[in-house]
């Protein structure tokens, strides 16, 4: 394949489909710099001083790692100066993080996991950032945080980078899904993979299989299908992956097909699940069916769900069509 940039692909895109505007290319292009940056600093681990707990709890509760922190940093710095947001948000912060006055602001809105799966990270598997973005609401100037609750059927364009054995970039803008590589040689993002597509078949799940004993009748009846193999309804054998790593677990799913679960249990009955909807189910989702595969809560489409709180959590049951289809068809009987 003759090499591509991400930058070449984006005027294409603009030039040829009119899809991204210049101010979503330009927005674009700087998430994909801030994940350049985030790349790097994760590839140091040990030598770059940047691994183990930063010694603070993010909104979340959970224990912040230094990278958590470093790379929340460096996407809300690439992106202040630009003119082309109105504000952000993060699972990092607690509130949502306006355009300094000092800056022009723009009309687009950016949420982001700056780094998820960091539980990885000091034991160096597969981590990545995902983002996701809307527009704000027509002429606000200064958003707030009710500008960002808009379903996941709104957003403009959505994407992740996985730091592992290569660093790669996986972008949607409503086009179909392509994958970038970075060549670190050169600093610039190659398109590797175009058009990507979620087989609607498969023979494999992902699921925290130790949480079982918590789960809802219709996902144990799912899994138990599945775990029955030749023996059981489906008449075939299935293979599980668990990398508790979200953005590792969803680029397989989008390279060779699979079902990834993350259903509310027993443990908070009041609890939708563990993932958070606004940036990790909705760009996530975005992507999965740009790419032909499914996305839902075990009951309705995730990008249909109208959100309520900025944080809020939400079941996740995504990957190829016919899977995920059965899978919600137990939630509904
Ligand atoms: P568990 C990482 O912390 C994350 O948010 C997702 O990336 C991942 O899929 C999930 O949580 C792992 O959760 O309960 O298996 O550790």
């Amino acid at each position: 394949m003759k090499r591509v940039s991400l930058t070449q692909y984006l005027v294409e895109e603009q030039r040829l489909h009119n899809t991204i505007p210049a101010e979503l290319r330009l927005l674009i292009e700087v998430v994909a710099r801030a994940c350049k940056t985030i790349s790097h600093a994760v590839s140091k681990g040990a030598l770059g001083e940047v691994l183990g707990s930063a010694g603070s709890e993010n909104v979340q509760g959970e224990v912040q790692k230094k990278l958590d922190v470093l790379s929340n940093e460096m996407l809300l710095e690439a992106n202040e100066w630009g003119g082309h947001l109105a504000a952000m948000a993060s699972e990092e912060m607690e509130t949502i993080h306006p355009i300094p006055n000092r800056y022009p602001k723009g009309e687009y809105l950016l949420l982001f996991d700056p780094l998820d799966g960091s539980s990885n990270i000091d034991v160096n598997v597969s981590i990545g950032t995902i983002f996701s973005v809307l527009k704000a609401p027509e002429g606000m100037k200064e958003p707030n945080e009710e500008a960002f609750l808009q379903p996941g059927s709104k957003q403009v364009a959505a994407g992740y980078a996985v730091y592992g054995p290569q660093t790669v970039l996986v972008l949607t803008t409503g086009n179909g899904v392509n994958c970038f590589t970075l060549d670190r040689e050169m600093g610039s993002w190659v398109l590797t993979q175009r058009d990507m597509k979620v087989p609607e078949e498969t023979k494999e799940f992902a699921i925290n299989a130790s949480n079982a004993r918590h789960w809802y009748p219709p996902v144990k009846r799912y899994i138990d299908e599945l775990l029955a193999g030749k023996t059981g309804p489906r008449g075939r054998d299935f293979n599980m992956r668990w990398i508790a790593s979200m953005v590792a677990d969803v680029h397989r799913i989008l390279n060779r097909g699979g079902i990834f679960m993350y259903p509310a249990d027993a443990r908070e009955p009041d609890k939708p699940g563990k993932l958070r909807l606004m940036y990790e189910a909705n760009p996530m989702a975005f992507l999965i069916e740009q790419a032909g595969g499914a996305a839902t809560n075990g009951k309705q489409r995730i990008m249909d769900i109208q959100p309520q709180k900025l944080h809020e959590r939400v079941a996740v049951f995504l990957g190829s069509k016919n899977e995920v289809e059965r899978a919600t068809s137990y939630h509904m009987e």
